[in-house]
């Protein structure tokens, strides 16, 4: 079993919608760009490996998680993308530095995407240390950036469905 089949045991992947017509937006945070980037290769993937073309992926990064509400608005708010996914790596400090950081970032994506009414998914591992995020992005615990994009068909999928 691959790490990207691994992780995504953890969804029912029977039914996704047909994302061929599709458009979405990949938003990465430059800081811990080791791990960021091997979230985004993930994401990616796994929007290829479900039906997405590459032409109709964009990415676009910010400096830190902090900005990614503000960057999955700014896509978000465009009428071609159907969804967006925004990741990036928040790891514990000795100050509450990170707690800020990621209570802003999840409520500012959560009012992202009832305010455009879009699929935006927060793709932003809060690790205690270096060694989870490795863990977590392609390491023993699969790669959260496949999850993130699987959990961005499956909304589409859904709003087909009920709206
Ligand atoms: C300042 C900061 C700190 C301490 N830690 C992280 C982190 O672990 N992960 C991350 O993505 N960004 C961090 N940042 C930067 C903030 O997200 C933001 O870029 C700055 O506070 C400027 O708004």
């Amino acid at each position: 079993m691959s790490s990207a089949d691994k992780n995504l045991s953890v969804f029912s992947t029977e039914g996704l919608p047909d994302i061929s017509q599709r458009k979405f937006a990949i938003v990465v945070a430059e800081w811990n760009s080791e791990v960021t980037e091997k979230l985004f290769e993930g994401a990616y993937a796994t929007l290829i490996r479900y039906g997405a073309l590459a032409k109709n992926i964009e990415r676009g990064n910010v400096p830190g998680s902090f900005e990614l509400t503000l960057g999955a608005h700014w896509y978000a708010q465009r009428e071609d993308i159907d969804a967006v996914v925004a990741l990036g790596v928040v790891i514990q400090g000795e100050t509450k530095h990170n707690d800020y950081i990621n209570h802003a970032v999840a409520q500012g994506i959560t009012n992202v995407s009832i305010k455009t009414n879009k699929p935006v998914i927060f793709g932003v591992l809060t690790p205690n240390n270096m060694e989870q995020a490795l863990e977590r992005s392609g390491g023993v615990h699969g790669n959260k950036g496949d999850e993130a994009a699987i959990t961005a068909i499956k909304m589409l999928g859904l709003q087909e469905k009920i709206t």
